[in-house]
This record gives structure tokens, sequence and C-alpha cells, in this order.
């Protein structure tokens, strides 16, 4: 396949690396246009992959079969928006990243729009992406012209498994916003790494009770008790991570909050039910984020 990877951050190298090495023909693209982008990622084995590859060529965007979009949640509806134009009608566009709501925002699209969310980790360490961890990424339709692309998730996970398609993605996607409304923002407070939230049992169990309620009236069948277990799963599997939001944090970077306990907090409203443990964790990143600004006024 021709695959144009928009973001080439630490999760777009891990995806151009695994595709190159497939035998997929790639292109990076970087919302600072430059004709390479270069890729520098040591692999879970100890082993380094670096190369230059193509970046930001306008025919190899206009001849993709799939524009697979590995940016941070607030930056995804105004970088795609921008270059759905320039890409066949009827190429799809995966959207891998944490948090929801950009699917909202994308609704105009002319392209099949497919929703992905992973928990393959990465870092970067100076110029070296580190490739931290394996894990699944799940993937599905989020418009009804991507229904029938679950051949995708078989191409992909020939790259970098596991990869999972569901025709019904709504589930995953909340599942995976309850993973992040806990560990990201509590790892981001504690600074800490994700196994040291063991530290903080009844907070999980608060914050995770108050996700399953909005889930259970958004029409998802997850009892608190299973989400607990599957948020605590998720803790020890990633346990030696540091989240992407602390990594957010550290570095000054906006983070993905809006998109994660924002969105919790919207859909509640939405249904007239209080999240007040995800409210209070909101409105501590949002203060975080703004103490940034005065550092480095
Ligand atoms: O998605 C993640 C993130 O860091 O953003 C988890 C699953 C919490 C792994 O760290």
């Amino acid at each position: 396949m021709k695959i144009t990877v928009l973001g080439c951050g630490a999760l777009g190298q891990l995806w151009l690396t695994a595709l190159y090495r497939q035998g997929h023909e790639v292109q990076g693209w970087l919302r600072v246009p430059a004709p390479w982008c270069s890729v520098n990622l040591q692999e879970t084995d100890g082993s380094v992959f670096n190369e230059l590859l193509t970046a930001n060529d306008p025919d190899f965007l206009a001849s993709s079969d799939l524009l697979l979009v590995t940016l941070k949640a607030w930056q995804v509806s105004t970088a795609v928006k921008n270059l759905a134009a320039r890409l066949p009608a009827s190429s799809p566009i995966l959207l891998i990243h944490n948090g929801m709501g950009t699917q909202e925002e994308l609704r105009s699209l002319k392209q099949p729009l497919l929703l992905g969310m992973t928990i393959q980790a990465a870092r970067r360490d100076g110029n070296l992406i580190i490739h931290t961890a394996n894990g699944t990424t799940h993937i599905g339709p989020a418009n009804t012209l991507a229904q029938e692309y679950s051949a995708l998730a078989d191409t992909l996970h020939a790259a970098l498994p596991e990869v999972a398609w569901h025709n019904d993605i709504n589930n995953a996607s909340w599942r995976k916003l309850a993973v992040n409304c806990v560990i990201n923002p509590l790892t981001a407070l504690y600074d800490c790494p994700n196994g040291q939230l063991r530290d903080h049992p009844e907070e999980v169990t608060r914050i995770s009770t108050e996700v399953a309620a909005v889930m259970q009236r958004e029409g998802l069948h997850s009892s608190p008790d299973d989400l607990i277990k599957y948020v605590w799963q998720v803790i020890d599997s990633t346990a030696n991570n540091i989240s992407s939001m602390l990594q957010d944090v550290r570095a000054q970077r906006q983070t993905e909050i809006d998109y994660i306990s924002g969105y919790l907090l919207k859909r509640a409203r939405a249904h007239g039910i209080a999240v007040p443990e995800n409210a209070r964790l909101f409105e501590q990143i949002k203060r975080k984020e703004n103490t940034y600004e005065r550092i480095s006024a």
C-alpha cells in the first residue's frame, strides 16, 4: 500500500518504521513542511532503525491508499481538514490518538473515517524514539463509509501486531477513554510511572466508577467492577511507562486533557450526571498547563 503518516512524533515513527519494514511505500507529513523526515527508532529488542523518508510530497498524498494520523487529539481536526481535499475521496483516514471528540469535529469528511486506540508505547529521548512496550491497537469505522475496511486491520496487524477490528468501535473507544481518564491525569499530577498508581487505589476506583456511570448512560454495558478491573490490568501491563500526559507536562506541551477528561465532562453534563473526581482532575491539569505560560513568560 501507499501510506501517508500525518505526524512524525513517537507514535508516527513507530508506524512509519513498521510499515516500511513490511514493504509498504510510506511518507511522513510534517506540520512544518520539509522534504524528508528522519526516523530514528529503537525497537523493544534494542535494534535501531534509522532512515530518511520522503515527507510532504503532495503527489504522494494524492495517490495514497491510506492517511494514518498519529497527531495529538487537539491537532487532528485542523490538520486533517487541510489535507483531506488533496487525498482521494476513496482513501480511508485512520485516526490513532488518545481521547474522544475528533469524530464529531470531522463529520463533514468525504473519505471513510476510522478510529484507532492503542496501548503501544513509545517515548522520545533526544533524537531517538524508544519503543517501550507492545500492546493491542483497536480499530473500527467512525462513519458509514468505513464499515467495509476490516481488511485494513489485517494489513496493519502484519506490520505492528496486535491490531484488532471492531464493527462497533464505540465500546473500545470508551474503555480506552476510561483508562486515560484515570492514568493520564493522575500520573501527570503525581509525577510518577503508571505502576505507582498502585499507591492510590481509592482514587482509581472513584474515577473509574464515575466513567462507568457515564458509559452506562451512553448505552454501553460496562459495570464499575469490570471497568476497574480493566483499568488495573492496563496499569499493571504498562507499569514502567511514563504516560503521554506526564511526558507532555514534563516537556511543557499542551496535553490531551480536553479530549480525555474534558470529553467525559461534556457527556456527563449531557446526561445530567455529576463527575466531581474527573472535574477536579480536569481543573488541576488545566492549572498545570497555565503555569507553563508563567514559566516561559
Ligand atoms: O495511553 C496511554 C498513555 O500514556 O497515553 C496509557 C495506556 C495510559 C499508557 O501509558
